[in-house]
């Protein structure tokens, strides 16, 4: 059984530190008390720390966003590391972060933050902030109704008899028969749940606390996650990984689904359980999975889902934090922050999103 310990943790937490005295956690938003800091330099910067995305980019919107105030140092170009108050970075370097005596914010570059958790030596009194955004999000439904749709209409079958030069029809499905599950209702699973319902599936979604939402059939706790897959031909995950959803497609679950269930995993690798997975594939228990987050990215290349032919396989590309738009929203928490307003998107660390 998956460790599902559902915690109706309620979202405050008071952390002593050194420059920033006070943290109100409500709703993924920082108040601060004070947005000044012991041992303020002349100077301010951000410095950027990724080794996938693309620097010169981040770089020019990150100038044209930000206050003029902010210099933008690019990893390894750090300068004094006293100057710097934010840090923007993926997957960060063990102890990149811990060096910097004055970070103020720590900025995930992506929805989650669990990239960020990997680096224990992260300063622990450093909040974490997480990219909420409309492109986003809208990226991220796109790619979930392109999946649900092409599974729907039998799209991988009909490439692979293309190749296989096989002329062969399949039944259609209806789709205001079809119940498509979404896992995680937060700011991108409501997204994907509203514009596949636009479709006419039936919608259901899945989420931690009880929510109300229109044209959704939600379901919550563990009992709500049983009665939800047991309907749906189809599930997306749109999870935050943490204690709680780590392995959530499992045996248990995915035995769960109508025979012949077809799965998306636009969360994270850590959401699957990968031999689960297969063994369900294998025996027909499920259909089809199109999956574009892995246990190790990037995949080995001798990993079975490579060559399974009801796999689909993306490389963690359903939504990407396209600076244009990030940009502008990391510049705005920013100024709320030194305004002492609030930052949103604080990750709540109890909570584990
Ligand atoms: P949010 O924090 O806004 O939403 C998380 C949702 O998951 C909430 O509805 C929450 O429930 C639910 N949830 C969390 N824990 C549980 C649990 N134990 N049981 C049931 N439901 C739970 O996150 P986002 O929507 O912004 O992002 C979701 C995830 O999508 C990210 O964490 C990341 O892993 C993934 N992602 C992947 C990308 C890709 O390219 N593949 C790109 C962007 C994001 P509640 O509403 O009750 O709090
Ligand atoms: C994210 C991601 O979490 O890119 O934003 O995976």
């Amino acid at each position: 059984m998956w460790p599902f310990r559902p915690t109706l943790m309620a979202c405050h937490a008071t952390l002593a530190r050194g420059s920033v005295s006070r943290l109100d956690w409500h709703n993924n938003q920082y108040h601060p008390s004070s947005g000044h800091n012991e041992g303020t330099c002349a100077l301010s910067a951000l410095l950027y720390y990724s080794k996938q995305d693309p620097a010169d980019l981040w770089a020019d919107e990150l100038k044209k966003a930000l206050p003029k105030d902010i210099d933008v140092r690019l990893h390894p170009d750090i300068g004094n590391p006293a100057e710097i108050d934010f840090a923007l970075c993926w997957q960060p370097q063990t102890g990149l972060l811990a060096s910097l005596p004055n970070l103020k914010l720590i900025f995930s570059m992506a929805a989650g933050f669990d990239h960020v958790l990997q680096d224990q030596e992260r300063p622990q009194h450093v909040p974490i902030v997480r990219i909420i955004d409309d492109t986003l999000s809208t990226m991220m439904s796109e790619f979930a109704v392109y999946a649900v749709l092409g599974f729907h209409r039998y799209m991988p079958a009909f490439h692979r008899d293309q190749r296989e030069l096989k002329w062969q029809r399949r039944w259609p499905r209806f789709t205001a028969d079809t119940h498509v599950g979404v896992l995680g209702l937060g700011a991108i699973g409501t997204d994907v749940a509203r514009k596949l319902a636009v479709f006419g599936f039936k919608v259901h979604g899945w989420s931690r606390t009880e929510k109300t939402s229109k044209g959704i059939t939600c379901h919550f706790g563990e009992d709500g996650l049983f009665e939800m897959l047991s309907q749906c031909q189809q599930t997306v995950c749109v999870l935050p990984l943490t204690k709680e959803t780590s392995g959530i497609l499992n045996n248990e679950t995915l035995n769960a689904m109508p025979r012949g269930a077809y799965v998306t995993n636009i969360g994270r690798g850590g959401h699957v359980v990968d031999q689960d997975l297969l063994d369900a594939l294998d025996s027909g228990q499920i259909a089809g999975a199109f999956l574009d987050v892995f246990n190790e990215e990037p995949l080995p290349t001798d990993h079975r889902y490579w060559s399974h032919p009801d796999v689909v396989m993306t490389p963690h590309i359903a939504g990407e934090i396209v600076p244009r738009s990030c940009a502008k929203s990391i510049a705005a928490n920013i100024e709320r922050f030194r305004e002492g307003d609030t930052v949103i998107g604080i990750a709540d660390l109890d909570r584990g999103y």
